[in-house]
This record gives structure tokens, C-alpha cells and sequence, in this order.
């Protein structure tokens, strides 16, 4: 048992680039069967096959070398990144500014062409590549920032923009990114924002929904929708801007954003704790949340098969002894010797009444970033044990980690792990099942008994990750007839002959 608090440096690294990892798996490994056979139900829109005229007015418009339709180099944007999903696409289209991309989706509109809009592709339902051969429409080069204002800290710019490279870039005018997740080496802002992504500091800093004050969106019939408000205070009328926050490419193309930035904070301390059971997790919340106050910026939880698919399949060592369970807890601070005692004084009183085990405490950064990186390569770590079926959901405090358990009963040997980690300060729980390639039967012991019990508790089916095309028959579970009514409405109001995303988001 040791608390260990030393000099923190500099700030810590992060994830490799994910989308390498992507190019990768796609190389060199068993490529996912094709999306339309796993899920022969599915059937393809009306939509138009592209054809040379069209490809040629897309040459016209962004030149040769921007519109991709080599079958390989098509391979990257038509897998996505957990390897669960496959269209067939022949076309890529790399629009540079929202003239272009209004341009196209006026284009693609007129021709009843499908439009699959993608970021950083690291997203883990289905959402962010094809079905069917729905042409992608990629932002990696819509990637300048605009503007920074130091004195608000807003900051705006394209939608390409890596979340990792908004961060460097922040990092040298002493702000931060209102969010942070493992997937930052690659995921986009514009797709963070159409995920309404939340990730490891929600509970600090927010959701998008209200940070992201405003955003540029082009609409199926090419319409450029300038909400590019910077303003923290603007009650005029409705806010579009949320229709776009969350709607995972269905109602447009989000090209622009600004986004409030907070301070980078003087102090940063992690701990990293081994605790005998999931309640002891529950009190430590509890009491961080008192005791903590105002720098807490992280409160994660991570079970035994969690941690175990980063130190086996990653070979990530742990600083700690075998634990049934663990936390990562981070504070954010502007006094580093006022953060320090508090924290110390927390760990202490936890480990000498008995609800924590064993602990570090740190601020070093090479060691909190070995910390993090046990945290934040769980999705990677579970996809070396082959094919993983993923929930992300929002249950009940009491109820977050019990799912596991029963879980793990109803598939029994037919996996080779089920596990259940995240963001308990936030009531997020991601409860994935590896098993060793896909399986129809293993699929159905899970669905629909994991919705219907999330929906009983009166939980979300998606707390963070969205619906995508792995959701949308289960939508229900989470919202009334007369949501998912009125949603509709929308969609087709927005975008009556449905070019973007189809199959996506809204149920058939
Ligand atoms: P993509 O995956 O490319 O797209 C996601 C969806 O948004 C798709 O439906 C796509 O069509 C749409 N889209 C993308 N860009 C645009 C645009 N400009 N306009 C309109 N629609 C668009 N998610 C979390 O919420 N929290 C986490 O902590 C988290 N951690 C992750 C860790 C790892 C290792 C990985 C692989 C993923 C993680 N994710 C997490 C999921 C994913 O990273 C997020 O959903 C992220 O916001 C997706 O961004 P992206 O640029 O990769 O979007
Ligand atoms: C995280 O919190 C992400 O690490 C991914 O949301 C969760 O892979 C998952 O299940
Ligand atoms: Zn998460």
C-alpha cells in the first residue's frame, strides 16, 4: 500500500493515432462481413447507383485526387474502427470548405445519391461508415481553426479538426478542451459534436450540448445554415444548433463550430485505486464528491476484466495488486499545494476506515498518463479477444455494475470475456461482451434482454456513443412513440428524400 504524491512536469501523452490502427486491421487482419449480410433484414434504399456522370461532376468540383473510388483506399472509410461493421462503398469525397460540401449535398440531393458524412471514424455503433455503398463524405481536410479568443475562451473552427490537435493547440494559449476522450489521436470535433461525444471529464466540464455555443451545418438540399453564434447568453427563439448536437449526420453536415474552452488548470493529481467491491466504489463517489469539491475532474471505475484486456492483451502493466475493482479519480486545480493535501487527505481517510485497498496517488505526468492509458485502451484491449459486442448505457447508480453479473450468467461460456467499466461519476456504464468472432445466437441471448432491462430501470440505451445503425429497433426502449414520432418529422422536413445517413439513427 503506498500514496505517492511527486512534481508534475509536463502535461501527459496520449492514445497513437487511432485511424493507423484502422488502416492496419484493415490490411493485415480478417476483414468484418459485409454489413448486408450480417444483417440480411436491412434492406437498400431506392437510391441511386453511382454512375461516371456522377463521378465526374464530383472530379470537377474537388479535382481527382479528392474523390477516392480504389477499392483499398476505399477499404479505411468503408470499416469502422471496432471492426463490428462493412459497407461497400466506391466512392470517398474530401471536401476542403462548406461551399464544396454544400455543393455535393445539393449534387447528391438533386440525384437521390445516399451520403454517409464521416469524422474520425472511431465511432462504435455503425453510424460513421456505409451500410450499402452510400457515398462517404469525409471532413479529415476541413481541418483549419479559425479563431481563438483568449479573453472567453472560445474557440472556432473546421470540423475535421483532430480533437488531439485542438488540444496541442489550446495547450500553448493555457486552455484546455471542454472534453477528452481515448479516441482523440483521431476523432474529429465535427464528430464528436454530431455524437454529442461525452467522455472522461463530463462530469467537470459538461456536455456539448452546452459548451458547443454554436455551429455551421449544411442540410441535405445543400443549404448552408450559418448558428455560428460565440455567445455563452443568446435566447432568440429556438436553438437549431441542438438539432445538429446528437444527430449523428441524419440532419446535416456539421462544418463549423465554436466551442468554450475552460482554463488549463495549474494542478493536476490522479489516483488510482483497488477496491473488494462495487459498492465500496459507490461510497467512494459519494464522498469524492463532498470532500473533492471543486477540483474533482475525473471518477472512473473499471472492473477486474476491464484492466485485465489492457495488462494481457496489452501488456500494460498495472501499478497495483489484483483488485476486483478500480478507480481512476482525477482532480483539476489552480493550487497544486492546497490540491495535493486534499487528495492525500481523502486517500488516507478511505484506506484507514477500509473502503479502499490499496492506492497510488500522483502527479507525475509519465505516471498518470500510464494511469490513463490502463483507462483509456480498454476498447482497444478488447478487441484482441476478437469480436465485441458493445453497450454503452445510463442506469440507476445501484444498478450500474449488476447487468455484469447477470450477463455474464446468460452467455456463459459462450464468451471470452464480459466486463463492465466507465463513467460512474456520470451513472455511464459500458458493459461489453468478447467472444471470439460474431455469433448470431450470442447476439440474441443478449438483445433485446439488455434494453428491455435498461429500459425497466428507466435508464438510456445510449448514454454517450449515439444509435447508429446498431441501435435504431431499439430506440423505443429509451423514448415515447411520440418522440420517435416527432423525430421523424423533423427528418423528413430536413431531409425529405433521406440522403443522409440512411438506415441510421431513426428506426425503418
Ligand atoms: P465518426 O466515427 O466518423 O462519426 C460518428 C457519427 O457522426 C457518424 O454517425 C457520422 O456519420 C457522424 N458524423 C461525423 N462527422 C460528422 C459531421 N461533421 N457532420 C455530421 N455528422 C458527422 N465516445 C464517447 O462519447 N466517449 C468516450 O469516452 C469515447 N471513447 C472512445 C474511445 C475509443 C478508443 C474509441 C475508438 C471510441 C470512443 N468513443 C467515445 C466513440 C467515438 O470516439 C466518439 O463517438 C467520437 O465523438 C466520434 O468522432 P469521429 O470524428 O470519429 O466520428
Ligand atoms: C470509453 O469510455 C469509451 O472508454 C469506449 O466510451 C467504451 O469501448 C467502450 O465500450
Ligand atoms: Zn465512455
Amino acid at each position: 500500500m503506498y500514496f505517492l504524491v511527486m512534481k508534475m512536469r509536463s502535461s501527459r501523452n496520449i492514445l497513437p493515432l487511432l485511424s493507423t490502427m484502422i488502416q492496419r486491421t484493415c490490411k493485415f487482419s480478417a476483414l468484418p462481413e459485409l454489413t448486408k449480410d450480417r444483417y440480411p433484414n436491412v434492406k437498400r434504399g431506392n437510391y441511386s447507383q453511382i454512375d461516371t456522370k456522377h463521378l465526374n461532376f464530383f472530379k470537377d468540383l474537388l479535382g481527382e485526387t479528392r474523390v477516392i473510388t480504389d477499392e483499398n483506399e476505399c477499404l479505411g472509410y468503408n470499416t469502422d474502427w471496432i471492426k463490428a461493421n462493412r459497407g461497400y462503398s466506391r466512392c470517398v469525397l474530401k471536401p476542403k470548405s462548406t461551399d464544396e460540401v454544400a455543393a455535393i449535398l445539393k449534387f447528391c440531393n438533386e440525384n437521390l445519391l445516399a451520403v454517409c458524412p464521416q469524422g474520425g471514424n472511431t465511432g462504435l455503433v455503425g453510424g460513421s461508415v456505409p451500410v450499402f455503398d452510400e457515398i462517404v463524405l469525409s471532413t479529415s481536410l476541413m481541418n483549419r481553426i479559425i479563431s481563438l479568443d483568449e479573453t472567453s475562451g472560445v474557440l472556432t473552427c473546421e470540423a475535421g479538426c483532430i480533437l488531439e490537435n485542438l488540444e496541442k493547440y489550446l495547450d500553448e494559449h493555457r486552455l484546455i478542451m471542454p472534453l477528452d476522450l481515448g479516441a482523440k489521436g483521431s476523432c474529429q470535433i465535427g464528430g464528436n459534436v454530431s455524437t454529442n461525444a461525452g467522455g472522461l471529464r463530463l462530469l467537470r466540464y459538461g456536455n456539448l450540448q452546452g459548451t458547443v455555443l454554436g455551429l455551421e451545418a449544411v442540410t441535405a438540399n445543400g443549404q448552408i445554415l450559418d448558428c455560428m453564434s460565440t455567445l455563452k447568453k443568446d435566447n432568440t427563439g429556438f436553438h437549431l444548433k441542438h438539432l445538429f448536437i446528437g444527430s449523428e449526420g441524419s440532419l446535416g453536415l456539421v462544418t463549423k463550430v465554436s466551442i468554450q474552452c475552460p482554463p488549463k488548470p495549474k494542478a493536476v493529481n490522479l489516483a488510482f485505486l483497488g477496491l473488494e467491491s462495487f459498492d465500496k466504489i459507490l461510497m467512494v463517489f459519494k464522498r469524492c464528491k463532498h470532500e473533492l469539491g471543486e477540483i474533482l475532474s475525473s471518477c472512473e471505475a473499471i472492473d477486474a476484466d476491464s484492466l485485465a484486456a489492457t495488462t494481457d492483451n496489452l501488456n500494460l502493466k498495472s501499478p497495483l495488486e489484483k483488485f476486483p475493482f478500480y478507480m481512476v479519480i482525477e482532480t483539476h486545480g489552480s493550487d497544486n499545494g492546497h490540491d495535493e493535501e486534499k487528495l492525500n487527505r481523502f486517500l488516507s481517510s478511505l484506506m484507514e476506515d477500509g473502503t479502499v485497498e490499496d492506492g497510488i496517488a500522483t502527479n507525475e505526468p509519465s505516471k498518470m498518463n500510464a494511469v490513463w492509458q490502463l483507462r483509456e485502451r480498454i476498447t482497444e484491449g478488447l478487441i484482441h479477444d476478437g469480436y465485441v459486442f458493445k453497450y454503452d448505457l445510463s442506469l440507476p447508480l445501484e444498478n450500474f455494475y449488476s447487468l455484469v453479473g447477470i450477463m455474464k450468467e446468460r452467455v456463459g461460456k459462450d464468451a471470452v470475456r464480459v466486463s463492465g467499466y466507465g463513467h460512474v461519476g456520470d451513472g455511464n456504464v459500458h458493459l461489453n461482451v468478447a467472444v471470439k468472432e460474431f455469433s448470431a445466437d450470442v447476439l440474441n441471448k443478449i438483445e433485446p434482454f439488455i434494453y428491455e432491462y435498461t429500459s425497466k430501470l428507466r435508464g438510456s440505451i445510449s448514454a454517450e456513443h449515439g444509435i447508429g445503425f446498431r441501435k435504431t429497433k431499439y430506440m423505443h426502449y429509451s423514448k415515447s412513440k411520440e418522440a420517435i414520432d416527432l423525430m421523424k418529422s423533423i427528418k423528413k422536413m430536413m431531409d425529405p428524400k433521406g440522403i443522409l445517413n440512411p438506415y441510421k439513427v431513426l428506426p425503418q
